[in-house]
């Protein structure tokens, strides 16, 4: 039992102290991920301090409550001034330790988190731990001595590696790279480590600290920095935050300890006041904001999902029911013919074998999966399924019969989700006599791999069955946000109005190829019309055709995109659409062809090609977005900036380091926005380029839209 005395040296807070036997215990407790704030730094030096003065304690052990050890440094404190003790005092008081210190690690010790840990003498990681350096993907590095510490542990080759990617490691695989020196199978931190401590007492040796194990690593090869310089050059082109994490390891292996230290630490406050790091905190937060849905009330009952139905297997019914078996969720996947059946389970093999060459997955899991994937033609086989997901063809019509089917044949309770990506989902509700449980789920394509899910609200859908989709959206790894009910929802909305804007500027003059480029300049993995490929050119073209039908004004005449279309170009899948493709290649090559296409399409129009600038193409792609976003906040569509932003990120690769579109509007400056909206409502007119009121009220008050 601890002594009395030794439990009221530290005051009441995050931080506890406790004596077990000859072991000083720190204990952390900060709820939910005991984040490294200004509490936890101040608490850990008094609880190290009293350990250390503890004339009883022979050595001490660093361990958290809850799930997980240290997750890093608080996120929230960025940005902000840091009150002493920062992070690396923190660390520098444990390097100094005149003790032995024990690090017990569980759940994952991250950032910050496993600084600490590698200042301390010993690190022990229960088998189920995982450890990371994750600040590259905050736009930020190891600021409290890991660029220093782990290429001392593990060489800098490997350093660079963890680092770079910011991912974390297993236990198994820490203790192989040395970054851990024992992993224990216990259930609790504590015992792990007071047996660690205990084993290091009565052995005798106690390791020194790794700053005074090795001052500077001999032999690290200067070409190693070059050719990661070279490497991020071409992959990662517009951050930050990587280039200096290899300055950090590049000092660390060619200055002494304390040196390369201080060298750290002038990169991490360059790091702290890049625009990247703003950034990429927001994007990191926006992905956890958004699964809390305002006006709906905190506890609101979800339904237990145990099995689902996916009707339709095409592409998108395919890649749902892949997301449902990769989380454990067995998934009946009916379609209308067999050779449909067939087709849609020959693709999710492909898949997965796929991801078993390149060993993201075993084949017993592959197996497994597959098992769990049910398929059938009958619509019974649906009867007992928790909830169902429709993701058959593009048509109102179609769609209907579906629900009216479903509704007859599944059990009262169950949830009706269809997948589409432009219909109404109140009319499909409609088609059912239970449209409180009817939702819209909108997968992105691959459904299997992107992670974004549009959770679209109907009129009359119940809070339990929101509550239940956007809870069953975070268990198989998407990011679920709540929408409304208008023509293309939120995403498509926005896109829609890009696309709009994309196929103006080449009438004009610009070429798809320029306008990819300024897209691609800007940070997106692929320019629009790169993109519509990928999609399928056709996919757009059957759209406007119902849009043409509808009697839309945007969409009455045809335009060159169609015409390509309807020349049997429909992208990638036939290795031509507004770009050609070699193939087995997913390479765009510009095509003369099509320059003649959209000559032909500018004359019949009457129109004389003009120079477009980069800058003009940007300014039109990106603030008739931002205007559409606007008008979206406007109609409730979006309850919040961050919902947009975080769709925009997960579901067309916004650049996560400008944080969101919402939030690069604001840095950006609405009021240069609102002045160009207003300019080519002007100049082109149209109803994308009518301003958003709400921007204009932004502007006028002086408040970020973001907000
Ligand atoms: N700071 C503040 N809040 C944090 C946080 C952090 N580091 N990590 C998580 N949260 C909040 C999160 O916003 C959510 O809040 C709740 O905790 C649960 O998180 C000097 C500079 C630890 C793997 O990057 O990866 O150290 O929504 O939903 O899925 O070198 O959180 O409930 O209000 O994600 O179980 C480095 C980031 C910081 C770790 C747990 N550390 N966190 O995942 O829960 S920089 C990180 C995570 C640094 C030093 C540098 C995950 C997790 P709310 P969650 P989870």
């Amino acid at each position: 039992m601890p002594s009395p005395a030794q439990t009221d040296a530290v005051p009441p807070g995050p931080v506890r102290y406790a004596r077990e036997g000859r072991i000083g215990v720190i204990t952390v407790d900060h709820p939910p991920v005991n984040a490294i704030g200004h509490g936890v730094r101040s608490g850990l030096v008094t609880a190290l301090e009293t350990g250390l003065a503890d004339g009883g304690a022979d050595a001490l052990l660093l361990v958290c409550a809850g799930r997980t050890f240290l997750a890093g440094a608080d996120i929230r404190e960025f940005g902000k001034p840091f009150p002493p003790p920062t992070l690396p005092d923190v660390v520098a008081c444990f390097d100094a330790a005149t003790k032995p210190v024990i690090a017990a690690i569980h759940g994952t010790a991250l950032g910050g988190g496993l600084e600490v840990a590698l200042a301390c003498h010993v690190r022990v990681a229960l088998r189920s731990a995982k450890l990371g350096l994750p600040e590259v993907k905050l736009g930020l590095l190891p600021g409290a001595g890991g660029t220093q510490r782990l290429p001392r542990l593990i060489g800098p080759a490997k350093a660079l590696d963890l680092m770079l990617a910011g991912d974390p490691v297993g236990a198994e695989e820490a203790l192989a790279l040395g970054l851990v020196d024992a992993v224990e199978d216990d259930a609790s931190p504590l015992e792990a480590g007071l047996r660690a401590a205990g084993r290091l007492l009565d052995g005798g040796r106690v390791p020194q600290p790794v700053s005074a194990r090795i001052d500077r690593i001999a032999g690290s090869d200067p070409a190693l920095f070059a050719a990661r310089r070279a490497d991020l050059a071409k992959r990662q082109p517009h951050l930050f935050s990587p280039h200096r994490i290899v300055d950090a390891v590049e000092a660390a292996a060619t200055l002494a300890f304390a040196d390369g230290t201080a060298r750290e630490r002038d990169l991490f406050l360059a790091c702290l006041e890049s625009p990247q790091r703003a950034g990429l905190i927001h994007a990191f937060f926006a992905e956890r904001q958004v699964a809390k849905v305002p006006g709906l009330p905190p506890g609101t009952p979800t339904r237990d999902i145990r099995r689902v139905g996916v009707v339709g297997a095409g592409t998108m019914g395919s890649g749902i029911a892949m997301s449902f078996a990769n989380s454990g969720i067995p998934a009946v996947l009916v379609d209308s013919t067999q050779e449909g059946l067939d087709r849609g389970l020959a693709a999710i093999r492909r898949n997965y074998e796929s991801s078993v060459r390149k060993g993201r997955l075993s084949a017993t899991q592959m197996e497994e999966r597959m098992a769990s994937i049910h398929p059938t033609l009958s619509y019974a086989d649906l009867a007992d399924a928790d909830l169902v997901v429709e993701a058959a063809f593009e048509s109102m019509e179609i769609k209907q019969t579906v629900f009216r089917r479903l509704d007859g044949i599944c059990k009262p309770g169950a949830i009706l989700a269809t997948n589409t990506s432009t219909l109404d989902v109140d009319a499909i509700a409609a088609a059912t006599g239970r449209p409180q449980d009817v939702l819209g789920m909108h997968f992105f394509s691959p459904a299997n791999v992107m992670r974004l899910l549009e959770v679209v609200r109907g009129a009359k859908t119940s809070d339990s069955v929101l509550a239940t989709a956007m809870a069953l959206a975070r268990r198989i790894g998407k990011v679920g946000v709540a929408v409304g009910v208008c023509d293309g929802f939120v995403g498509n909305r926005i896109l829609h109005q890009r696309g709009l804007e994309a196929m103006a500027l080449v009438e004009e003059g610009a070429s798809p190829e320029q306008v990819d480029r300024v897209l691609t300049g800007f940070g997106f993995p692929l320019g629009h019309f790169s993109m519509t490929d990928l999609a399928g050119i056709d996919v757009g073209w059957r759209i406007r055709e119902e849009r043409r039908k509808a009697g839309d004004p945007e969409a009455q005449a045809t335009d060159w995109l169609d015409i390509l279309a309807e020349r049997g170009r429909h992208g990638q899948k036939t290795l031509a659409g507004v770009y050609r493709y070699e193939p087995g290649s997913r390479s765009p090559i510009a095509d003369p062809a099509v320059a003649a296409v959209i000559e032909e399409d500018r004359r019949r129009r009457g129109i004389m090609p003009r120079p477009v600038s980069n800058e003009e193409i940007r300014d039109r792609c990106l603030y008739v977005m931002v205007n559409e976003a606007a008008k979206i906040l406007e109609e409730g569509i979006a309850a919040r900036a961050v919902d947009i932003d975080a769709i925009w990120l997960h579901g067309y690769g916004f650049p996560s380091w400008r944080g969101g579109l919402l939030f690069w509007a604001d840095r950006e400056g609405l009021g240069r926005i609102a002045a160009a909206v207003q300019r080519y409502h002007r100049d082109i007119g149209g109803p994308r380029w009518s301003p958003s009121a709400l921007l204009l009220q932004c502007v006028a008050e002086k408040r970020p839209i973001a907000c």
